[in-house]
C-alpha cells in the first residue's frame, strides 16, 4: 500500500466563473467572458456561454454534502471579483452573504476551502481601461484582495492570488483563446509583469494585515523536455522553462526574477515598464505555499527561421511532437505521469522544498454518456487509471522528500470550460445539462475509497 502523509488534503478544484452560474444576476457586473459571449457567442462551443454554468450559486449546500459523501476534505474555488466589487470599489452585500454561507457550509461538512482570487475573470469595467495592460490593474487587484481578506479572513485559512497567470497572458495576448485575443509579445510581457505585481501587492496586503492563515499562488507547470541533448535543443528547453515556468516560480517563491530572462527580454526589446520599488516588493513578499496544476509536459526543439528581435515565443522554442507519446485524444494533451515526479523533485531541489500541493490534475473526455451503465453510472475507468498513474509518481516524489501536502482533482462536478463549453467532462459527478442534476461517476467512488485508505493499493 502506498500511504500518503497524515492530514493529506484530498479534494477538487473549480472556479467561480466555471461553477457558480448567475453570472449576470445578484448584483454581479460582467467579466470579459460575459461580454465576449454577448458579442461573439459563435466563438463558444455550441454557443454555450458563462451565464448558467453548474449553478452552484443555488446548489452549494447540497454540493458540499456531495463532497462529504466522497470523503473530500478540501475544495478550491474562487471569488468572482465582479460579484464582490461590481464597480471595483463598492461591496455587493448580496455577494458577501453568498460567499459567507458558501464557505461556512463547506466547513460544516468538514471541507477546508482554499480560496483563489482570480481565475481568468477580468472585470469588464477594468478591461475597458486596458485590463492587465494598465498599471491601474495592480492597485485595483490589491484593493480587491484586501477586501476579501477583511470580509472572509475569519473563515479562510488558505488563500491564493491567481490561478495559472500564464494562461490569461498567453491566451489573451499571444494565442487568441481569451479576450482580448490579440497577438503582441511586448504587451504579453507587460501584462505578465502587472500580473506579477498585482500578486505581489496582494501578498503584501495579506502580510501587513496580520490575517491568520497563509497565502500562495497556483501555477500551471509543464515540465520541459528537449528533443535531444544537442546544445540547440537544450537552449530551447531552457528558454521555454524560463518564459513559462520560472517567470512566475522564481519571483513568487524565491523573490527574484532570473537574470537570464531579463537579459533575453532586453536583447529583444521586450522589457516591461517597471516602477522603482517593484523589484524590492517582489523580494519582500514571497508566498507561503504553492499550488501546481499539472496536465501535460512540454516537449520542445530548437526553432528554425527565427525573428530577431523575437515576435513570439516560437522564436525561442518550437513544439516537438514526440512519436512515443500517449495522448488524450479529446483534449489533445499528452499523458505523461512521470513529469509529476520531476515537478516534485524540482520543488524540493530548486525551490527550497516549499510546501506545495497538486492543485489541478485530471482528464477531460467528450461524450461520456457512451460509458453510462444500466444503473446510470458513468464507468470512467480511464479517469481512474489516469489519476492512479499520476498519484504513483506523486507518492514517489513525496517518499523522496518533496513537501507535498495534497492533491486536488480537476474537477468535482463537470463544469463549463471557456471556449470549449461542456465538450470535455472532468468531474467526479456528471452534470446533466437538461436539469442540472448531478450523479456520481465510478471515479467518484474510487476517490472515496482512496481517501478512506489515504493511499493506493
Ligand atoms: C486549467 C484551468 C481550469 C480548467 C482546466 C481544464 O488550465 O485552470 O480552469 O479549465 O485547465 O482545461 P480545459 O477546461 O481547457 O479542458
Amino acid at each position: 500500500m502506498k500511504k500518503f502523509p497524515e492530514y493529506f488534503l484530498w479534494g477538487a478544484a473549480t472556479s467561480a466563473p466555471q461553477s457558480e452560474g448567475h453570472s449576470s444576476l445578484n448584483g454581479k457586473s460582467p467579466s470579459t467572458w460575459d461580454k465576449w459571449y454577448e458579442k461573439n457567442p459563435e466563438k463558444f462551443q455550441k454557443n454555450q456561454g458563462p451565464e448558467h454554468t453548474s449553478n452552484m450559486y443555488e446548489t452549494y449546500a447540497e454540493d458540499a454534502k456531495r463532497m462529504r459523501d466522497i470523503q473530500m476534505n478540501s475544495f478550491r474555488t474562487s471569488i468572482a471579483w465582479t460579484r464582490l466589487l461590481p464597480d471595483g470599489k463598492t461591496v455587493n452585500q448580496e455577494a458577501v452573504t453568498f460567499y459567507r454561507h458558501y464557505f461556512s457550509e463547506l466547513q460544516a461538512n468538514g471541507i477546508k476551502p482554499i480560496i483563489n482570487l482570480f481565475h481568468f475573470d477580468m472585470p469588464w469595467w477594468l478591461m475597458e481601461k486596458g485590463g492587465w495592460e494598465t498599471r491601474e490593474s495592480v492597485d485595483a487587484f490589491a484593493f480587491y484582495a484586501n477586501t476579501c481578506f477583511d470580509l472572509f479572513g475569519d473563515l479562510i485559512e488558505e488563500w491564493t492570488t491567481f490561478n495559472e497567470p500564464m494562461v490569461h497572458i498567453e491566451c489573451g495576448y499571444l494565442y487568441g483563446y481569451h479576450y482580448p485575443a490579440i497577438h503582441d509579445f511586448k504587451k504579453a510581457i507587460q501584462v505578465g509583469f502587472h500580473t506579477l505585481m498585482a500578486h505581489t501587492m496582494a501578498v503584501k496586503a495579506f502580510k501587513n494585515g496580520n490575517y491568520s492563515g497563509r497565502i500562495g499562488i497556483i501555477l500551471n507547470v509543464s515540465p520541459c523536455y528537449p528533443k535531444s541533448q544537442s546544445a540547440e535543443d537544450l537552449a530551447a528547453a531552457r528558454m521555454a522553462d524560463l518564459l513559462n515556468t520560472k517567470s512566475f516560480l522564481d519571483p513568487t517563491v524565491l523573490g527574484t526574477i532570473p537574470q537570464e530572462l531579463i537579459d533575453c527580454l532586453a536583447e529583444n526589446d521586450l522589457l516591461p515598464k517597471v516602477n522603482e520599488k517593484d523589484i524590492e516588493e517582489i523580494k519582500q513578499n514571497k508566498i507561503d505555499f504553492l499550488g501546481m496544476n499539472y496536465y501535460q509536459p512540454r516537449r520542445v526543439q530548437a526553432p528554425i527561421n527565427v525573428n530577431k528581435p523575437a515576435v513570439s515565443p516560437a522564436d525561442f522554442y518550437d513544439h516537438y511532437d514526440w512519436p512515443n507519446k500517449k495522448i488524450n485524444p479529446y483534449r489533445g494533451w499528452e499523458i505523461y505521469p512521470e513529469a509529476l515526479y520531476d515537478v516534485a523533485m524540482m520543488i524540493k531541489n530548486e525551490y527550497n522544498n516549499i510546501a506545495w500541493y497538486v492543485s489541478e490534475n485530471g482528464m477531460g473526455v467528450a461524450d461520456e454518456e457512451r460509458f453510462l451503465d444500466k444503473n446510470g453510472m458513468i464507468q470512467d475507468d480511464y479517469r481512474i487509471e489516469f489519476m492512479e498513474e499520476h498519484l504513483i509518481q506523486l507518492h514517489k516524489g513525496i517518499e523522496a522528500g518533496s513537501n507535498c501536502f495534497g492533491y486536488h482533482a480537476w474537477t468535482f462536478i463537470d463544469c463549463w470550460s471557456w471556449l470549449n463549453g461542456y465538450k470535455n467532462r472532468y468531474g467526479f459527478y456528471r452534470l446533466d445539462l437538461e436539469n442540472d442534476q448531478r450523479s456520481l461517476k465510478k471515479s467518484g467512488l474510487w476517490y472515496k475509497e482512496l481517501i478512506d485508505r489515504n493511499g493506493l493499493d
